[in-house]
């Protein structure tokens, strides 16, 4: 099928309101540089659900939705040479094309060269999309715009964005969450650190899972619904913390119960006003915040300068940190070496069809990853 327009099915997100689990498309051949993939499983992430609700400025519709996806390689466009027909591979949202000044920096992750592809949802190589929702295939119909580059509910990737495993079997370890277990490299958490963790959803515990692998002795994990409580126990959270029994602010909560602040924070929900307790619970002269959450669209983050001029660090990591061509072939050896969970995110396995009730799970909190098959 190589060069063709084939006829495939997708989950196509039309509104903030309307999602059609399996939508008949055409897609069109890939370009040079790009290759198809068969997806085989896909999770769903609140940034879905973000881009979905129409709160993501850089969210378009109609666009076919999903980051986290493993599947087998069907087709490659001229002149790639990094995979072919029948590998198993792992699209990241993260490119590392090698070659831009990031890259070469030493300095980041971010890749400089599909930012702007991706903002638009479409493809790096001609800010194009490929897919057609009724069929028609006029230029102009080709309308389908993509999430992060990756639109995982059926797939085409431009390679660099492409990571070919290591080993045969195709399971859905997907890019859960140990990514963000790699903020722990972006921080440097050492021994004996005391880590404060807001929010215990998937990405809270891969960052609890991350400091324990670092050697932090205090995992302070703080989360509304005492529910998390539980299973944050199982990846390394040793003290709990539910603003919601406290009538202090809970960054002085935090500060009282370490002795002035915790070395590390980690905000891991995407809510502003906590993005500033997670900063103003550090510890003064050395304390860092990482920002992991994803605001709503238009929100700023705030606090008095003097947090930053009394020695406070606030910053931020995207896909954990890590060089995604580089580093995740060495995730995937941790993960098939046991020395990192995976599976333990994965609470639920559902179908594509039924997409809809797998965001309902994730909303009603119940859910840490949905695995779906296509
Ligand atoms: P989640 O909704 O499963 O978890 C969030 C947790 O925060 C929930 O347990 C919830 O009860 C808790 N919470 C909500 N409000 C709170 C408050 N005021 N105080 C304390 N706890 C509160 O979400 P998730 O899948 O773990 O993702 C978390 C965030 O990380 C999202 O914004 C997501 O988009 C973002 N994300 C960022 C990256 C990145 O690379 N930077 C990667 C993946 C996800
Ligand atoms: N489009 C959003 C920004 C979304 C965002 O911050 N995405 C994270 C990944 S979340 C994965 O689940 C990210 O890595 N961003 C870096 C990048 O280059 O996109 C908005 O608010 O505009």
């Amino acid at each position: 099928t190589q060069g063709k327009v084939i006829t495939c099915k997708a989950a196509v997100a039309w509104n903030p309101t309307n999602l059609f689990p399996l939508k008949m498309l055409k897609l069109r051949h890939h370009k040079p540089g790009e290759v198809r993939i068969k997806i085989l499983y896909t999770a769903l992430c609140h940034t879905d659900a973000y881009t979905w609700s129409g709160q993501d400025p850089e969210g378009l519709f109609p666009c076919i939705l999903g980051h986290e996806a493993a599947g087998i390689v069907e087709s490659v466009g001229e002149g790639v040479r990094e995979v072919q027909p029948g590998d198993h591979v792992i699209p990241c949202y993260q490119a590392e094309c090698r070659e831009c000044k990031f890259c070469k920096s030493g300095k980041t992750n971010l890749c400089g060269k599909v930012r702007a592809a991706t903002g638009v949802g479409v493809m790096m190589t001609d800010r194009q999309s490929r897919f057609s929702v009724n069929g028609n295939l006029s230029s102009t119909s080709w309308e389908l715009r993509h999430l992060v580059n990756t639109l995982l509910f059926m797939m085409l990737v431009w390679q660099k964005l492409i990571h070919k495993l290591l080993w045969t079997k195709c399971a859905f370890w997907v890019v859960v969450y140990p990514l963000v277990l790699s903020c722990l490299e972006h921080a440097k958490v050492e021994p004996g650190s005391n880590v404060a963790i807001f929010g215990l959803g998937t990405v809270g515990l891969a960052v609890a899972e991350g400091a324990k692998t670092a050697g932090a002795s205090r995992i302070i994990g703080i989360d509304i619904d005492p529910k998390k409580f539980d299973v944050a126990k199982n990846f390394g959270v040793n003290e709990f913390v539910n603003p919601n029994d406290h009538d202090k602010p809970i960054q002085q909560v935090l500060v009282d119960l370490t002795d002035g602040g915790v070395d590390y924070s980690f905000e891991c929900i995407g809510k502003v006003s906590v993005m500033r307790a997670a900063l103003e619970c550090c510890h003064k002269g050395w304390g860092t915040s990482v920002i992991v959450g994803v605001a709503a669209s238009g929100q700023e983050i705030s606090t008095r300068p003097f947090q930053l001029v009394t020695g406070r660090v606030w910053k931020g990591t995207a896909f954990g940190g890590f060089k995604s061509r580089t580093q995740v072939p060495w995730l995937v050896d941790k993960y098939m070496n046991k020395e990192i969970k995976v599976d333990e995110y994965i609470t639920h396995n559902m179908t594509l069809l039924e997409i809809n009730e797998a965001f309902d799970l994730m909303h009603e909190g119940g859910c840490l990853r949905c695995v779906l098959s296509l």
